[in-house]
């Protein structure tokens, strides 16, 4: 049986079904998301069972998960209508044994905006060249102004939930930007080429290229040697996608030639980030500890019950994840 360790089950109702959640996102997570997710919850009418504990899968309408959460294979969830990921990245789960069950991954508001600020606020310190004035031991008086803001081209590699919210603010700024995504896309206002040729002429232009990909077999060390060798000198490289994106031995050769002139790195392909990995030490890298955005309780406890809700009404769920595709 589920247990309801501090409030037990919500009973609103008493000829409603009751659901059985299990927040499978780690114990440490459960203080922060319990209340919210009860309110959430309340606030849609769902009487539901709540728990971070499972006896017994077989029972679980929905599974609310997080990567290094409880569950390693979902082939006991049998009734289970959809498992509804904490995190926007999902490729720590779309191979785990079992998984036949729906997928749906967090597009968060508060996630969307935090990465926004991550971006726009690197983009603006390299723009800016803020690093001359920050650190300048030796009081050098360098009255040279950085160019404006429509005179730096960037590329947004990923043109989700995240790179188009991002591009759209970099825009506002004033930044010429180019998306790139794996399908054609039509959006306002906003170029967005796609393919081999569409990336290497989003490359070919770009002082800055911001990474928003999804870690897939498809993107797997995508920045490579020739593509970084696209780019014009000195770009710049911002990756809070995923580490294994960038062929880190490619990157750093050309930092230390030169042809990429910095990088900052939020994500890594081992986290955290190995003691001896000479991202640490290189002058051209900085290191941003996996934080360039995260999913906040509140505001995603609301987008985890609309997909239940969803799912209770029969309608497609959001933010659906194409397992085969990985992302
Ligand atoms: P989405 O799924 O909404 O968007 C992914 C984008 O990548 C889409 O535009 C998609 O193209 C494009 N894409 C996928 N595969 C390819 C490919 N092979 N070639 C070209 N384009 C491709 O994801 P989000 O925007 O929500 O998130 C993006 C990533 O950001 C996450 O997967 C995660 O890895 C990372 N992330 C990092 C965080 C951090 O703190 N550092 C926090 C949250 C997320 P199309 O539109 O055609 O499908
Ligand atoms: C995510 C992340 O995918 O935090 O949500 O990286």
């Amino acid at each position: 049986m589920f247990t309801a360790p501090d409030k037990g089950p919500f009973c609103f109702g008493k000829d409603k079904t009751v659901l059985t959640i299990y927040f499978a996102a780690g114990q440490s997570r459960w203080p922060d998301y319990a209340a919210p997710l009860r309110t959430a919850l309340a606030e849609a009418g769902i009487e539901a069972q709540l728990s971070p504990q499972c006896d017994d899968p077989s029972a679980v309408d929905y599974v609310i998960f997080a990567p290094g959460g409880e569950i390693a294979d979902f082939t006991p969830f049998t009734r289970t209508k959809a498992v509804l990921n904490l995190w926007a990245g999902v490729e720590k789960i779309v191979s785990l044994p079992g998984l036949t069950q729906p997928l749906c991954r967090m597009v968060d508001p508060a996630l969307t905006s935090g990465m926004v600020e991550w971006v726009v606020g690197h983009c603006l310190r390299h723009h800016l060249g803020m690093d001359r004035h920050i650190i300048n031991p030796a009081h050098i008086w360098d009255p040279t102004c950085p160019p404006i803001a429509s005179e730096r081209p960037i590329a947004m590699l990923g043109m989700g939930a995240l790179g188009e919210a991002c591009a759209r603010a970099l825009q506002a700024l004033g930044f010429p930007v180019t998306g790139w995504s794996r399908t054609p896309k039509t959006l306002e206002g906003l170029p967005c080429l796609h393919g081999e040729d569409g990336l290497r002429s989003a490359l070919g232009c770009a002082q800055i290229a911001v990474l928003l990909l999804p870690s897939t077999p498809d993107t797997q060390g995508l920045l490579n040697a020739e593509r970084l060798a696209l780019m014009p000198k000195g770009a710049v490289i911002l990756n809070p996608g995923r580490g294994p994106l960038i062929d880190d031995d490619a990157l750093i050769a050309a930092l230390d030639s030169g042809q990429i002139g910095h990088a900052t790195l939020d994500v890594f392909r081992t986290e955290p980030l190995p003691a001896a990995h000479p991202f640490w030490s290189h002058p051209g890298v900085t290191v941003t500890p996996h934080i360039a955005a995260e999913t906040r309780p509140q505001s995603a406890s609301r987008v985890i019950v609309e997909n239940i809700r969803r799912g209770e009404a029969g309608l497609p769920f959001l933010h659906l994840v194409d397992l085969a595709r990985g992302y």
